[in-house]
């Protein structure tokens, strides 16, 4: 087994000197800091964000700041272990509450990273992606792959709220976030994808001959149906659990080349103890109250609460005395493309 390594203050401090003079740094000194035994040593904390505190704040911004002088009126959710103002939830996860006032709205846009909405309150809040016009009914799961133009409207009377995960953290390491500005899109006047070409789960379009599908063939994903499905899914399971992944209905695979996505359903009193993941999770609750034991510190949550978990972390959720919804957002599609994906028995 190693011993223990060499340490910066051991070195005379001439040679100290000339090695910055060079730009360079001994190794060794560091060497346990970016390759820890076993396991990594995650910056990310345990947070969570209550939604009755988050609201009033968020409305605040409404009547602070116009939709025009923010783009996107966004309260950004920042990891406790990298402090206030941090742009990130997780290492790789972004995680923002938007708030959408009737009769506004965020223009066009289209940018390198790809946002997912899981939409927290409010009627008539919409998104436009790519020319589709996707309702964002309490619930839903609405996708905004990188690279698509997207815009958010409102034709309601109450104000609209959700909730965004982008990939973006990954995005600014690599140097590779930027955006565009554009035009509001022309609409297509007809229902999204999710109630027309796969409005049925288990058939597609007809396959045509050398015409692939689109990459992103559906961009919403109704609650309602997401819930119905967990149900029956715990009635004839037997765990008093449920947990369906969002996938792509074309391939399968994943929604997004990033970050996935699953609907979770724990029955009333029920408890679930997941194995130990080397990707980090963010939870959203969709309704119900309970309690998550995350690496030994508690987090008592409530109906439409946003709570994160870092990589490795030993997770123990409890619902309550009513059946509880749970969206969990997670970054294992990113992992399992890098081939270091991870799941561990506790
Ligand atoms: O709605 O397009 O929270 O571009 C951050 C960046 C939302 C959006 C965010 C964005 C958006």
């Amino acid at each position: 087994m190693a011993e223990q390594l060499g340490t910066l203050e051991e070195l005379p401090q001439d040679y100290r000197e000339a090695m910055t003079a060079a730009g360079v740094a001994p190794l060794w000194p560091m060497m346990r800091n970016v390759l820890p035994h076993g396991a990594p040593n995650p910056v990310t904390r345990p947070g969570h964000w209550s939604f009755p505190a988050l609201r009033p704040l968020l409305l605040r911004a409404g009547e602070l700041t116009p939709v025009e002088k923010a783009e996107r009126r966004v309260l950004v959710l920042s990891d406790p272990g990298r402090g206030p103002g941090a742009m990130q939830a997780t290492a790789s996860i972004y995680l923002g509450m938007q708030l959408l006032l009737p009769g506004e709205t965020a223009p066009a846009h289209v940018h390198t990273p790809s946002a997912v909405r899981i939409i927290v309150e409010g009627k008539g809040g919409y998104t436009v992606v790519d020319g589709e016009k996707l309702p964002m009914e309490e619930g839903d799961l609405v996708l905004t792959p990188g690279g698509e133009w997207h815009d958010h409207g409102h034709e309601g009377e109450e104000p609209v709220i959700w909730l965004d995960a982008l990939d973006l953290p990954l995005f600014v390491y690599l140097e590779g976030s930027y955006a565009k500005e554009g035009p509001l899109q022309a609409q297509r006047n007809r229902p999204d994808a999710s109630q027309v070409e796969y409005l049925s789960s288990g058939l597609a379009p007809a396959r045509r001959h050398n015409v692939t599908p689109r990459r992103y063939p559906m961009m919403r994903y109704p609650w309602v149906r997401t819930e119905a499905a967990l149900r029956e899914v715990v009635k004839y399971g037997d765990a008093g659990m449920a947990e369906l992944d969002y996938i792509n209905p074309e391939t399968g695979a994943d929604v997004l080349p990033t970050m996935g996505f699953t609907a979770m359903m724990l029955t009333a009193g029920q408890k679930a103890a997941p194995p130990l993941r080397s990707c980090s999770s963010a939870f959203h609750v969709i309704r119900g109250t309970g309690r998550t034991i995350i690496n030994g510190q508690a987090v008592e949550w409530g109906p439409k609460d946003t709570f994160t978990a870092p990589v490795f972390a030993e997770i123990t959720h409890h619902a309550d005395d009513a059946d509880a919804f749970l969206v969990r957002i997670h970054d294992r599609p990113l992992q399992e493309k890098l081939g270091y994906y991870e799941e561990r028995q506790r």
